[in-house]
């Protein structure tokens, strides 16, 4: 049984005033601890509570107050536009929004080019105070209470709430500390987004739990990782792929202790280039936001260009392959999984097999020494963009709210940088390929926005009138 989520927190060690740096600005452990108090003192009893996640200070606040109160937390992407950030809000049914200022929000977010603040009606936006302090009484909350709820894309429909408990991030967080030998010795270095699993979860949270410096770059660009002087970086393979372009940045990084790469698959050229220049194997870690992380190589073991390692501690894995195969669906258990879909029993039932195994979607090969290499996806209609989820049907329904936009079908086509870059093939009259860009950018998030817009007569359709992607000219 894992100790409770905050418990490193409790006990601040006060006087390291940069214990947690995010775009510039730093705090000390027991300034995060007041101000956090303080919000947990503001929202306490609220069912839900929807945070703004821009890379700020005030963001962390945020989701510690919420984890101290008890509360759980729903971070809404920044850039999300009307169309996904009203979804969020409603599905959740968060009647609070804690938000930063507005300034530091642009000092190191996406508001600039992002679509506008203002939350959907029903909503309170609560700013949050770093000056703040309060005094908080409030008991442990029970380690099955939600912590989180991440919304997720699946291949068709609106994003998912993924119900993620306490003791689902606190059980995945050790696993990857003793994974990891992350301890407080060491200095977290990244830049993701603070609304996923990767940069929130393993990212903050992680680096509070272990008792680690945190240094959150704002956005994760190769000359910030190197000016930050880390032990312990983490990427999405995007970003690997930006460092290893850029010689200076990765030679930078031959001081640190770990480079970990996650969240999509990390292409062996940029793994080797990585070695020559950092002279690090860079660990390679597999998760999902309704498992958290599950399989990861080890800072004491071998890491392999192409394999995700081996099942975290108290994770169990099996491959349904067909008779005969050695590839098949990854199917898993454990205590990192989450508790369910907000509100939608069926898509939670559908995720699991009659005997009870999560089932990732993912194909998988579990070698005979026990590493797993990750072989794709089952349904083409998830795509990974620079490490983001996004799902066809979300991104083909918002090009389909557009009144040019007769008939639309999305792919993933294969990126150098990306992984994948979103490819939209329409049937429209009098638009632009820009405009659609646009339009998609403004109602969902920036990045689930189209790279690439191919203008057709007609899709391909099978003789009973289904598109047919297959048979869409390559992009
Ligand atoms: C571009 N921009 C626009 C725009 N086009 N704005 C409005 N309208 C348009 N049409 C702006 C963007 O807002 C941004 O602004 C800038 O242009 C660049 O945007 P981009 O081109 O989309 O960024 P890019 O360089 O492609 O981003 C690459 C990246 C990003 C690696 C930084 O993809 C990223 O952060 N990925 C991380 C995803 C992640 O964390 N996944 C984890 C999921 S959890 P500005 O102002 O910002 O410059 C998970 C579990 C696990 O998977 O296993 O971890
Ligand atoms: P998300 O829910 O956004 O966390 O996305 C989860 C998906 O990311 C998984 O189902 C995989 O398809 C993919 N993924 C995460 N990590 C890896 C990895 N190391 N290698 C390959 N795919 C990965």
């Amino acid at each position: 049984m894992s100790a409770p989520l905050l418990t490193s927190l409790a006990e601040p060690d006060g006087d390291r005033p940069d214990a947690l740096t995010v775009a510039g600005r730093s705090c000390s452990r027991e300034a995060l601890f007041s101000a956090a108090v303080a919000v947990a003192a503001r929202i306490a009893g609220a069912p839900v509570v929807a945070v703004r996640a821009t890379p700020t200070v005030e963001t962390v606040t945020a989701v510690v107050g919420a984890l101290l109160a008890g509360v759980p937390v729903v971070p809404v992407p920044p850039d999300s536009g009307p169309a996904e950030r009203d979804h969020i809000l409603r599905d959740s049914k968060a009647a609070l929004l804690l938000t930063g200022p507005q300034g530091a929000e642009d000092a190191g977010g996406r508001e600039a080019s992002a679509a506008p603040a203002a939350p959907a009606a029903a909503v309170e936006t609560v700013p949050v105070d770093l000056a703040e302090r309060a005094a908080w009484t409030g008991p442990e909350p029970d380690p099955k209470a939600t912590a989180f709820i991440l919304y997720t894309s699946g291949t068709t429909g609106a994003p998912k709430g993924a119900l993620i408990s306490r003791r689902a991030v606190a059980a995945d967080l050790d696993a990857l500390a003793e994974a990891w030998a992350w301890t407080a010795e060491d200095t977290l270095v990244h830049g993701l987004p603070l609304f996923h699993v990767h940069g929130l979860v393993l990212g903050v949270l992680g680096a509070l739990r272990t008792g680690s410096r945190l240094v959150h770059t704002g956005r994760p660009a190769p000359a910030a990782y190197a000016a930050a002087g880390g032990s312990l970086y983490f990427g999405v393979p995007t970003v690997w792929h930006r460092v290893a372009q850029d010689p200076d940045a990765a030679r930078a990084l031959s001081a640190a202790r770990l480079l970990v790469s996650g969240s999509a698959p990390l292409p062996a050229p940029v793994f080797r280039d990585l070695e020559l220049l950092t002279g690090h194997r860079p660990v390679e870690r597999y998760g999902m936001t309704e498992t958290l992380i599950t399989l990861s190589t080890r800072a004491d073991g071998e890491r392999r260009p192409g394999y995700v390692g081996t099942p975290l501690s108290g994770i169990r894995t099996r491959v349904a392959a067909e008779e005969g195969a050695e590839i098949g669906e990854l199917q898993l258990t454990g205590p990192t999984l989450f508790d369910g879909y907000l509100g939608r029993p069926e898509a939670t039932a559908g995720s699991y097999t009659e005997d009870g195994w999560f089932r990732t979607g993912d194909i998988a090969a579990i070698e005979p020494d026990g590493f797993h290499r990750i072989v794709g996806r089952a349904s083409t209609d998830l795509i990974k963009s620079g490490g983001y989820r996004i799902g066809a049907g979300e991104v083909e329904n918002a090009l389909l709210d557009h009144p040019a936009v007769r008939e639309a079908a999305v792919v993933g086509a294969p990126h150098e940088d990306l992984g994948q870059q979103i490819v939209a093939y329409v049937v429209a009259d009098g638009v632009s390929e820009a405009e659609l860009i646009d339009f998609v950018a403004g109602q969902l998030s920036v990045h689930k926005r189209p790279r690439k817009v191919r203008f057709l007569d007609a899709l391909p359709r099978n003789a009973m009138g289904k598109p047919q992607k297959k048979l869409l000219p390559p992009a």
